[in-house]
C-alpha cells in the first residue's frame, strides 16, 4: 500500500576484539624462553538479515541498540581468544539502509538477504607473533581493534497482510484499535473513516503483520458508489481478507443482506477478490444474546467464521490469533527462493588520511595506521621500532611529508603521539 511507511532507527555496535598476550616460556632448565602469548579473538559482526516473520519496525523504535559480542584476549602458552559470536538482527524483509547522511546502504528486498552493519574488530597479536632474528623476546603485543559503530536510518513501505472489509459503521476501526497501536477515528455515524489506516499487530512469539482498516464499503461502490473504488485499489494487496458483519444492522442492512453485498461488489471489482483466504466475523457480538453467538448460522443467516466484540474482547484474542496462521501460510506459500546474498559494504576503509589540525599538529586517521600503533606497550625500544617500520611501510612518513609536517611537529595516531623527524 502505497504511502505508508514506518521508519526507526538502528545502532549497531559490533564486538571488540581481543588483545594479543605478551608471554613467554617457563622452562625448568632455561632461564628465559621464547615468546609464546597468544592472539586475541576477532569481535562478532551485526548482521542484519531480513525475514517475513517480521512486518514492521516497531523493535526498532522500541529499542534501537544491537550489539554483537567481543573477542577474548589472548593468553599465555600460546593460547588465543575465543572470537566472540555475531549478532543476527532480524529486519523485515524490503527494510531499507541509509546513513544518517540519507545515502542508500542496502536494500534488503529479499528473505534471507544479509547486510554487515558494523563489523567486529581483529584480535590483537600476541608477541609470538613479533618474533624477528633482531627482536629474540618481542615485548609488546598487538590490542584489540574496536568494534564498528555505525548509526543507520531504516525505512519500511508497510504492505497490509489483513484488509478489514465491512460496511459503514460495522466495527472495523473499533476493531484495528484494540489489536494494534494504531489510533484511528472511531464514531457512530458511516463514513468515519475516509482513508485506510494500518495498524501493526504483535503477538507474544514476535511474529507480526499488517492490518488495513478500510473505508466502509456499500451496494454499488464496484461502481463508484459512496466512497467508490479508490479504496478497493488498498484491497487488492492484501493477502487476507475479513469480512466484518455489524450485528446491530446500524445502517438498515441485516446481516445475511451485508455479506452478499460484501461479495458481490468485490466480485464484481475484481472476480480474484472471491478466492482470496477469508474470514467472516460478526461484529459487536455483546449486543447478541449467547444463544445467537453459539449458533449464530440459524438466526443471522449467515456462515460465520467467528463472532467478535471490540468492547467486551469476546474472541477479540481468537480471532487476532488466527489471523497470524492465515497470514504465515499465506505467506510461506508466496515465498520465492530464498536469497543469502550478502551485501558488503566496508564502511572503514583501509588505508590513511592525514589531516592537519595546527599550523605543527597533524592528525594520522584510518585502520591499518591505527593499528600499527595499537600496541599493549609502547614505550619499548622493539615497540618503538616496529611503529617505525610499520609506518614506513605503509607510507604515513611520505605522506606527512607531502602535508608540510617539518621537523618538530606533533603528530598523533589513535592514542599514540611523538614528533615527526625527516629521516
Ligand atoms: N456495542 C458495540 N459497539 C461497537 C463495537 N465496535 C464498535 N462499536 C461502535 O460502532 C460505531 C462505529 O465504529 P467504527 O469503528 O468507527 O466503525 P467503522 O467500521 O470504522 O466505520 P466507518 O469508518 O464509518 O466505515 C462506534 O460508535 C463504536 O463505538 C462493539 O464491539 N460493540
Ligand atoms: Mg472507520
Amino acid at each position: 500500500m502505497a504511502g505508508f511507511v514506518d521508519q526507526a532507527q538502528l545502532h549497531a555496535k559490533a564486538g571488540d576484539g581481543g588483545a594479543g598476550a605478551v608471554s613467554f616460556r617457563r622452562e625448568a632448565h632455561v632461564d628465559k624462553g621464547g615468546p609464546d602469548g597468544g592472539d586475541g579473538g576477532s569481535g562478532g559482526d551485526v548482521i542484519l538479515v531480513a525475514t517475513d516473520e517480521m512486518a514492521s519496525l516497531l523493535s526498532f523504535a522500541d529499542q534501537p541498540f544491537r550489539r554483537a559480542e567481543s573477542g577474548a584476549h589472548g593468553m599465555g602458552k600460546q593460547r588465543h581468544g575465543r572470537s566472540g559470536g555475531d549478532l543476527e538482527a532480524l529486519v523485515p524483509t524490503g527494510t531499507v539502509l541509509r546513513s544518517l547522511d540519507g545515502e542508500v546502504l542496502a536494500d534488503l528486498a529479499e528473505p534471507g538477504m544479509r547486510f554487515v552493519a558494523a563489523k567486529g574488530g581483529e584480535g590483537g597479536r600476541g608477541n609470538t607473533r613479533f618474533l624477528a632474528n633482531k627482536r629474540r623476546a618481542p615485548s609488546f603485543a598487538e590490542q584489540g581493534e574496536p568494534g564498528e559503530e555505525n548509526w543507520f536510518n531504516l525505512e519500511l513501505k508497510l504492505k497490509a497482510d489483513v484488509a478489514l472489509v465491512g460496511y459503514p459503521n460495522a466495527g472495523k476501526s473499533t476493531f484495528i484499535s484494540v489489536i494494534s497501536r494504531a489510533q484511528p477515528k472511531i464514531a457512530d455515524y458511516p463514513f468515519t473513516t475516509l482513508k485506510p489506516n494500518l495498524g501493526v499487530v504483535r503477538l507474544a512469539d514476535d511474529f507480526e503483520y499488517v492490518v488495513a482498516d478500510i473505508p466502509g464499503l456499500i451496494e454499488g461502490a464496484s461502481e463508484g458508489k459512496g466512497l467508490g473504488l479508490e479504496f478497493l485499489r488498498h484491497i487488492e494487496r492484501a493477502r487476507v481478507l475479513v469480512f466484518l458483519l455489524d450485528a446491530t444492522e446500524s445502517q438498515g442492512t441485516s446481516v445475511a443482506e451485508q455479506h452478499r453485498v460484501l461479495l458481490r461488489e468485490l466480485g464484481n471489482y475484481l472476480p480474484e477478490l472471491l478466492d482470496r483466504p477469508r474470514l467472516v466475523v460478526v461484529s459487536k457480538a455483546d449486543v447478541l444474546d449467547e444463544e445467537i453467538v453459539r449458533h449464530g448460522e440459524e438466526y443471522l443467516g449467515v456462515a460465520a467464521d467467528m463472532a467478535i466484540s471490540s468492547i467486551s474482547s469476546l474472541n477479540v484474542e481468537a480471532l487476532k490469533r488466527k489471523l497470524a496462521e492465515m497470514v504465515s501460510k499465506s505467506r510461506i506459500e508466496s515465498a520465492g527462493p530464498r536469497s543469502s546474498d550478502a551485501i558488503f559494504i566496508n564502511l572503514t576503509p583501509d588505508g590513511f588520511k592525514v589531516v592537519r589540525l595546527g599550523e605543527h599538529r597533524f592528525r594520522v586517521l584510518g585502520r591499518a595506521a591505527e593499528r600499527s600503533v595499537a600496541l599493549s606497550d609502547v614505550t619499548t625500544a622493539d615497540a618503538l621500532e616496529y611503529i617505525q617500520t610499520r609506518l614506513r611501510h605503509l607510507g604515513v612518513d611520505r605522506a606527512l611529508a607531502r602535508a608540510g609536517a617539518t621537523d618538530g611537529d606533533e603528530v598523533a595516531i589513535g592514542e599514540f603521539e611523538f614528533d615527526y623527524t625527516r629521516d
